[in-house]
């Protein structure tokens, strides 16, 4: 039986957290340690959750966590313990036993299937890929103006190595209808109130049959934190993570595209304005919308924040992450004049399209005073991040240019 409180037991949960917070001195003087976002009320409790190191508190029922924004200094994978959590659904499972589990396959097939976690791991080539596992909402904390949802930074996002067997190998097995149009998944977190829809997500059928989309049990070489969708989870690379559908339990086929109460999060919820920016004038609303897709080409500095102090005339490497919606990154720029030079950095090694790919380029500065770093990326597809922040009501898929400021003594 896999509990939240797994592994570990609550005497030690407890244990750790309390040690934690003394660890940082604070438990002493009875409050918890803070990270502050740069917005208004973007101060946040750091809370250590079952499987995880302190992480950002933005919700707690359901759990809803985001990466302290250090963690992506290292290294290209994210660790599992500071992976970020999201749920909508306050009836999250608090134990799973993964020798009842099973994962049930119906609708337009030719065979239902009701598969356990063996049967899973036995129906294909284990897969591994590395992806960015991103919010829609990541880094919404920043529209202006404001909109409403969680207010997000930057932390929102993890990159892992995930392993599991295609999808396909298990719509295969079931021999779904010539005529089928959509997939649904569903996973065991449920509502409290019959008026809350399900989290329910759709697929077309030819996504849905693309060889890169995996029913993964593993992440960076261990089987799935609890909180993370344990013991199986939908994994789209290039896809926002709100397709990654978690505790992953039923699959449906549909000969129609998905529709009614339960569709709420892909027929309400999760869609951008319709056309090539998916941006509308700040503060108006689109007038047509579809369900958002695929990741925007995106790249942070992770060695230094807002404020860091570099010596004047010593060689400082800043380091960071780029990573787009799965043609993988072409080149990443640096600038250290507020946008007017760009310099080209140095990729390190690819770990596959949809991963995270770290960059580094080492500056000398030569006058004392502030300093504005930005960072641009460029994807193999010829996609750039634009120098303005585009707006729409979600708040979703930021990519703007990021800056820094720092300052040189
Ligand atoms: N079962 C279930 N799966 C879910 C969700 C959810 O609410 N319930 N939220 C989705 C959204 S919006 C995101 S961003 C990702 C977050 O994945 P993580 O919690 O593993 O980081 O899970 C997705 N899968
Ligand atoms: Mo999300």
């Amino acid at each position: 039986m896999q509990t939240l409180l797994n592994g570990m037991g609550r005497r030690r949960f407890l244990r750790d957290s309390i040690a934690g917070l003394s660890a940082l001195g604070l438990a002493r003087r009875g409050f918890a340690a803070t990270e502050s976002l740069p917005f208004d009320n973007g101060t946040r409790e750091l809370i250590a959750y079952p499987q995880k190191r302190p992480l950002l508190r933005i919700t707690t029922r359901p759990p809803h966590l985001e990466t302290p924004f250090a963690a992506f200094n290292e290294g290209a994978v994210t660790a599992n313990d500071a992976f970020f959590v999201r749920y909508h659904l306050a009836n999250i499972p608090l134990s799973i036993d993964p020798a009842t589990y099973r994962l049930n396959v119906r609708g337009k097939v030719e065979q239902q299937l009701s598969l356990s976690l063996d049967e899973i791991k036995a129906m294909g080539a284990h897969v591994e890929i590395a992806a960015v596992n991103q919010c829609s909402g990541n880094s919404r904390g920043y529209s202006t103006p404001r909109v409403f949802g969680a207010q997000l930074g930057n932390g929102s996002m993890g990159n892992a190595r995930w392993v599991g067997v295609p999808l396909k190998a298990v719509l295969e097995k079931a021999g779904i209808a010539a005529n089928a149009k959509q997939v649904t998944f569903n996973g065991l977190d449920t509502p409290v109130l019959p008026s809350t829809p399900d989290f329910i997500k759709a697929l077309d059928v030819e996504l849905a049959l693309n060889a890169d989309v995996l029913l993964a049990w593993n992440m960076n070489g261990e089987e799935l934190p609890f909180l993370n969708g344990y013991p199986l989870k939908l994994v789209v690379p290039g896809y926002f993570g709100t397709y990654w559908v978690k505790h992953l339990s039923d699959i449906e086929v549909l000969d129609a595209p998905f529709t009614g109460h339960d569709a709420f999060f892909m027929t309400t919820a999760y869609r951008v304005p319709d056309n090539e920016c998916t941006c509308v004038a700040p503060g108006t609303s689109p007038a047509s919308t579809r369900p958002i897709s695929r990741l925007k080409v995106r790249s942070f500095i992770t060695s230094l924040s807002n404020n860091a102090i570099l010596r004047m005339g010593h060689v400082a490497l800043v380091k960071g992450i780029a990573f787009d919606g799965g043609t993988g990154i072409r080149k990443v720029e640096l600038s250290d004049d507020g946008g007017r030079r760009w310099r080209e950095t140095r990729l390190a090694e690819s770990l596959g399209k949809y991963s995270f790919r770290q960059w580094s380029l080492s500056i000398t500065p030569r006058e004392r005073g502030p300093l504005e770093l930005r960072v641009r990326a460029t994807s193999n597809q010829g996609e750039i991040q634009p120098e303005q922040a585009s707006w729409n009501p979600g708040g979703y898929a930021r990519n703007v240019i990021e800056s820094l400021k720092v300052v040189v003594a």
